[in-house]
């Protein structure tokens, strides 16, 4: 059986005795005319399938068979697009049960349906995707004089998937390490690609070090880039949500470059901030040690058993303390570090949460939270509901928040505390403009966290002796 069988086997385990998954793969998208987007699978359709072809849908019974809709072969096609899998080699191929061409869908699925208890597809991921269900259903429904029995209940199959995916297995966990690494070279390169330029006093832009990066993703072979690349040259970096752009990169500017590549479906996420030339400044070592330190006390906290915010809370500890000592902060105004905690005074220049969860999507599945008790779960009286109006911002909820998550051994997190200097009066001059930010990608372990990020270093030293060669 492969990893995709034997994920569908999970799956189908925990369904209803009657009850059946669809699961759709992503749509082509265009991008103008008739040219489209680089294609993307769906990241559920991938985990189950393996399966990278566009126009398909998986259907998964209690039984643990597999049925699989999928482009049928054509020559005509084939030559304008490339090869297909089509339905006759699919059950070899792939080892589902059953495939048909995806053309035959809406006669075909009502009759997978027929006589079932509980349709589960995964909610909200591809528009339009609920209505075929429904027209299946209703297809159905009519034959209801017949005998026929239609599914009653719609579920959603992304709170069975994601529970799966949010524990990585060990072919996952390789293809990740192996993201890594190629990340973490293009992260050496355009380090060393900086510094070298300017010694050689040309004149770079951000794009320089972005083609640096994205030269050495694809030569070793990533598909694509997991996510928009951020390479951010002075103030810039500074703004959380920036692209690589056209900003020069000058001498005793630090860079801050968050930038992955995806390989075989999944994501890496590395951010590392160094000194354009290779050498800190005082006021860039002096905050670069503190995110660094922060750094160091979030992996110290996590490990499996501990609450998916103890990497954050450790981090907040430290660089509260930090803005304190390098005067960012004062303690007359802001107090001492479990007051900055407690208003978020540290706010004003650590504005992101420490860690997301990382796999196939960089932002991968999987709550953050606890599931609540069934004996919790009561209905919120309408008549009490606190709402808000249209264009307020909403207040913080009064009711206490549901616990978070538990780590488990498997997950897979990013770790990357981060210190945005914008200029202003209450920030030492020397600090204005800057913008640090680490991030590694961490394999929670029984004991520790294993990082599969680091063969990119973060140590000063070791950043300013790999940019002098
Ligand atoms: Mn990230």
């Amino acid at each position: 059986m492969n990893i995709y069988q034997e994920r569908r086997q999970r799956l189908s385990s925990q369904l209803g005795p009657m009850d059946v998954a669809i699961i759709p793969t992503a749509p082509t998208r265009t991008r103008n005319r008739d040219s489209d987007h680089p294609y993307r699978f769906d990241s559920y359709f991938y985990y189950l399938t393996g399966f990278v072809e566009p126009d398909a849908v998986l259907f998964v019974n209690a039984a643990g068979e597999s049925v699989l809709f999928c482009q049928p072969k054509d020559l005509e096609r084939e030559i304008w697009d490339g090869y297909r899998l089509g339905p006759e080699e699919a059950p070899n191929a792939l080892g589902v049960e059953r495939a048909h061409s995806i053309g035959e869908i809406n006669h075909y699925a009502p009759q997978y349906l027929a006589n079932t208890e509980s349709v589960w597809y995964p909610f909200g991921t591809h528009e339009g995707f609920d209505q075929k269900i429904n027209t299946w259903i209703a297809t159905l429904a009519q034959r209801a004089r017949a005998g026929v029995k239609a599914p009653q209940v719609l579920k959603n199959a992304c709170s069975i998937l994601d529970e799966m995916r949010l524990i990585k297995d060990a072919h996952e966990i390789q293809i990740m390490k192996d993201a890594c690494s190629i990340s973490a070279k293009a992260h050496i390169r355009a380090m060393q690609y900086s510094a070298q330029a300017l010694r050689e006093k040309k004149s770079i832009a951000e794009y320089h070090l972005e083609a640096e990066m994205l030269h050495e993703f694809r030569r070793h072979g990533s598909e694509s880039v997991a996510y928009t690349s951020i390479v951010a040259a002075g103030a810039n970096a500074c703004v959380l949500h920036y692209r690589a752009d056209k900003a020069p990169v000058k001498e005793g500017d630090l860079v801050l470059i968050d930038a992955g590549c995806e390989l075989n479906g999944y994501a890496s996420d590395i951010t590392r901030t160094f000194p354009s030339n290779g050498r800190f400044t005082g006021p860039q070592r002096d905050l670069y040690a503190l995110v660094l330190q922060a750094q160091e006390a979030s992996v110290a906290a996590t490990r499996a058993g501990v609450a998916f915010t103890a990497p954050h809370d450790a981090c907040l500890k430290v660089l509260s303390q930090g803005l304190l000592d390098l005067g960012l902060l004062n303690t007359n105004e802001h107090g001492h570090v479990d007051d900055i905690i407690e208003h978020r005074h540290y706010a004003a220049y650590y504005m992101h949460r420490t860690s997301h969860w990382l796999g196939l999507d960089v932002h991968d599945c999987g709550s953050y939270v606890q599931a609540p008790s069934p004996q919790s779960l009561t209905t919120t009286s309408w008549r009490q509901l606190a709402l808000h109006a249209p264009n307020s911002n909403p207040t913080p909820s009064t009711n206490a928040s549901p616990a978070p998550r538990t780590l488990e051994a498997g997950m897979v997190l990013t770790i990357e505390p981060g210190l945005y200097v914008r200029p202003s009066a209450s920030a030492p001059e020397a600090f204005w403009n800057l913008g640090i930010r680490i991030e590694d990608d961490a394999w929670v372990r029984e004991d520790g966290v294993e990082l599969i990020s680091r063969e990119v270093p973060v140590a000063i030293d070791a950043i300013e002796h790999l940019m002098s060669t």
